[in-house]
């Protein structure tokens, strides 16, 4: 039995969008879906119950992070990873391929795997393909992802062409080292940089090892938007039918639209709750810094169309004083409310798919939101 099971119930006649269901062994998560951040087995600043609270269906962690602390090993003690931090919903973990070569200068990559100095005290470090995989084994999340090589912007053609090739014999490699197939699934990741001729041959390429999912990595590194979107017109269509799609690390409003057309099933971004943690909010008429003076004396709500607990219950001029004074609270309901207002605008992208009418819902959200159409 495979992990997990796709069910493609809709293409929106409008856009070509795609509505889903993906079925885990924690529960149905509704495709287009959002995945909050929580890199280390939390998102931060808002509790379990909270996540439930707003609708979340699944969540993204991190393998390098819970391998550098508090070690995979001790989360399996506790039970996995769903028991140690109270989520018994779906869980997607990062193989930590993105994460380690983020890194810089700390790092050395080899045909084996990479080699790395922690974050946290400069201590060396080496993961491989299937070192990765043996952790997310024990972090027992739903989903995994294969040990990758996500090539900078910009790139030459030949570093990416030897990158992807590696991340190619890197994903067959997690694949061999994957112990339970029947409970987790694994997700190949498509690489090529800004090449068209390499999406194809790496999408071809990793197609060929067969994965229940596939992901698009190497975009929203750094390029144009315009670049992101050309590469997602081509990449997506090369992808079968029949199985999820995740865009890695790809969350602004904007883009979320923009991926949903292009046919991407699901998104991950830190940036509502890191944004939240300076003292910014999304809301339907655009960013609100908070923070700014101009709220000092502003005692409506952070999005006035918004209905979550921050916005029926606080207003602009507390959470500002918040945030100015480095309380707690501040990121707590800015967090709150901007996981609220990502997952309430999937939501309302999953109906208007439903509807055949997306590029409409895409227009009207732009026009408030305040970007060009
Ligand atoms: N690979 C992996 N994780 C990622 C990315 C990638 O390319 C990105 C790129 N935006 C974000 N997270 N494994
Ligand atoms: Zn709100």
């Amino acid at each position: 039995m495979a992990a997990i099971k796709f069910e493609l119930i809709k293409t929106c006649k409008q856009s070509g969008a795609r509505l889903g269901k993906l079925y885990t062994p924690h529960g149905v998560i509704e495709t287009p879906i959002f995945m909050p951040v929580g890199t280390q087995a939390t998102v931060k600043a808002m509790t379990p119950e909270a996540l439930k609270e707003i609708n979340s269906q699944i969540i993204l962690s991190n393998t390098y992070h819970l391998y550098m602390r508090p070690g995979h090993k001790l989360v399996e003690k506790a039970g996995g990873l769903h028991k140690f931090m109270n989520w018994d919903r779906p869980i997607l973990t990062d193989s930590g391929g993105f994460q380690v070569f983020s890194l810089g200068p700390l790092r050395k990559i080899t045909e084996e795997g990479v080699e790395f100095r922690s974050h946290l005290d400069g201590s060396k470090h080496f993961i491989s393909p299937e070192k990765a995989t043996e952790i997310q084994n024990s972090l027992g999340s739903d989903i995994m992802m294969v040990f990758d090589e996500c090539a900078p912007y910009p790139a030459d053609r030949d570093y990416v062409k030897n990158s992807l090739e590696r991340t190619t014999r890197w994903a067959k490699r997690c694949k061999d080292a994957h112990k339970n197939p029947d409970r987790q699934a694994l997700f190949g990741i498509v690489q090529g940089g800004m090449y068209k001729d390499l999406r194809e041959q790496s999408a071809r390429e990793i197609m060929e090892i067969d994965f229940p999912g596939y992901a698009i990595g190497g975009l929203s590194v750094g390029e144009p938007k315009h670049l992101m979107y050309e590469v997602l017109d081509y990449t997506t269509p090369l992808l079968p039918k029949d199985k999820p799609r995740y865009l890695m690390g790809v969350g602004s409003p904007d883009d979320l639209l923009e991926g949903v057309i292009r046919g991407v099933d699901m998104f991950d971004c830190v940036l509502p709750t890191r944004i939240a943690r300076n003292g910014t909010a999304m809301t339907s008429q655009g960013k609100v810094v908070v923070r700014n003076a101009k709220y000092a004396e502003d005692f409506t709500p952070l999005d006035p169309e918004c209905d979550c607990y921050t916005c029926k219950n606080y207003t602009r001029a507390y959470i500002r004083h918040l945030v100015k004074a480095n309380e707690i609270l501040g990121s707590t309901l800015i967090t709150h409310h901007n996981l609220y207002f990502l997952l309430k605008l999937m939501e309302n992208v999953r109906k208007a798919i439903m509807e055949d009418r997306l590029l409409d819902y895409k227009k009207e959200f732009f026009q408030k939101y305040g970007y060009e159409i």
